[in-house]
């Protein structure tokens, strides 16, 4: 251990020497344990827990997010659905109702999106940062799916029932429910909507909603109903306990008079988000910082770092590897040539084509939501170079 550290100083002692003279610190011939030595690291970890599955941030993430690490939510335990009786039920303000199984699902025009899936919970404490992953969906329009079952004009919202069940008290009652959310009927006829029945190239797993879920693209996950059993059309607002009383946000809106109005809104749309996920020195000497980036499907207008005290400066978006990709997230990367042994704060902000800049946790948008959900402040991380 006493060796350990003797040797570390050593070695910073060298790059300090070799950053005062303006030199190059990997040509000062370093031996292969000392670079070793001197690899970057963050000083403030965040792996991926051992008992669930989840992304870790500690190695850089690939663009499509391999299974082993894509985490799962579940409010009432994984449902196993027998795919032989299943069928999915459309019922409710529709001319023509009817049922689906899923072969009859498959055989119908194959629609497909890449999308980034984070839960709203994600980012709201130490140990539940890795709860967004980006996917390759593949499934039907649930738009033409609607269209063909004649949904009628006094619908306004479509309300999307999981087979997973559990009691819930409502009002001092005990009643059975089966997980629920709902989208408006504007919402719901978006193009890029689809009930998906392969992830990642895959039937989707037990976790992740087997036989069929929804993809709502831009939004956080508690939309993304899995399990799905039944879609109703109603002309009433639904409000069932993961759309009214759970996942709502109280937030503050400071106005002009110095007042606060408090405001509870549902969890939906995604908010613009980056974070610094990856360290790497290149072999000219400078240190990369990578990470990804994303929105509720508005362009990317850039990503910035911000290292110590110094000022915002432009890291480079990578293209996508694919088109028609607006819902998934991007990876940037920066390169610090002039950079400095010892320690440091780094952090990212993402900023969309509107201008919507990612805040820091000490302004309003994040200082006066008081409920834990929609955390996307900016992340500082404490690296060691
Ligand atoms: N039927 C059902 N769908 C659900 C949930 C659930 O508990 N039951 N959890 C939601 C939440 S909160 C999230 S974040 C996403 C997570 O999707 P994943 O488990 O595939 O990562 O599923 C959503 N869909
Ligand atoms: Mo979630």
């Amino acid at each position: 251990m006493a060796s350990r550290i003797n040797r570390r100083t050593i070695v910073k002692g060298v790059l300090a020497t070799a950053a005062l003279a303006s030199i190059n610190p990997l040509s000062v011939g370093a031996s292969d344990t000392q670079k070793t030595e001197t690899t970057p690291s963050f000083l403030d970890p965040l792996p991926a827990p051992a008992d669930r599955p989840m992304l870790d941030w500690d190695h850089l993430p690939q663009w499509l997010t391999p299974m082993p690490t894509f985490f799962a939510v579940s409010h009432y335990g994984t449902k196993k659905v027998d795919a032989s009786h299943w069928r999915l039920e459309i019922a409710g303000l529709f001319n023509n109702p009817r049922s689906f199984t899923l072969d009859e699902l498959k055989q119908r025009r194959r629609k497909e999106i890449i999308a980034t899936l984070e839960c709203s919970g994600n980012g709201s404490a130490k140990t539940f940062m890795g709860a967004v992953g980006n996917a390759h969906w593949a499934g039907v329009s649930l738009g033409s799916l609607l269209k063909e079952c004649g949904l009628t004009n006094d619908a306004i919202e479509i309300v999307f029932l999981g087979a997973d069940q559990k009691t819930e008290k409502i009002k001092e009652h005990d009643y059975l429910q089966n997980f629920g959310r709902s989208l408006s009927v504007k919402d719901a006829m978006r193009d890029e909507i689809i009930l998906a029945y392969e992830m990642n190239g895959q039937p989707l797993t037990l976790d992740h909603g087997f036989p069929l879920r929804l993809i709502v693209p831009g939004w956080y996950g508690i939309a993304w109903v899995k399990w799905l059993s039944r879609i109703e059309a109603q002309d009433r607002r639904f409000m069932g306990r993961f759309m009214a009383r759970d996942y709502v946000t109280i937030r503050g809106e400071p106005m002009p008079d110095g007042s606060v109005i408090w405001k509870e809104t549902s969890v939906t749309r995604l908010n613009v988000k980056s974070i610094v996920a990856s360290l790497a020195k290149a072999p000219n000497g400078a240190v990369i910082f990578g990470g990804p980036a994303w929105t509720d499907g508005i362009p990317l207008k850039s990503v910035e770092l911000k290292i110590d005290d110094g000022p915002w400066r432009a890291a480079k978006i990578e293209a996508p590897p694919e088109h028609h990709a607006k819902y998934a997230w991007s990876l940037w990367n920066y390169e610090w040539k002039d950079w400095t042994p010892g320690e440091h704060i780094v952090v990212s902000r993402a900023i969309d084509a509107r201008g919507i800049v990612q805040p820091s946790a000490d302004e309003p948008y994040i200082r006066l939501k008081k409920t834990y959900y929609e955390a996307n402040q900016q992340y500082p991380r404490r690296i060691r170079l």
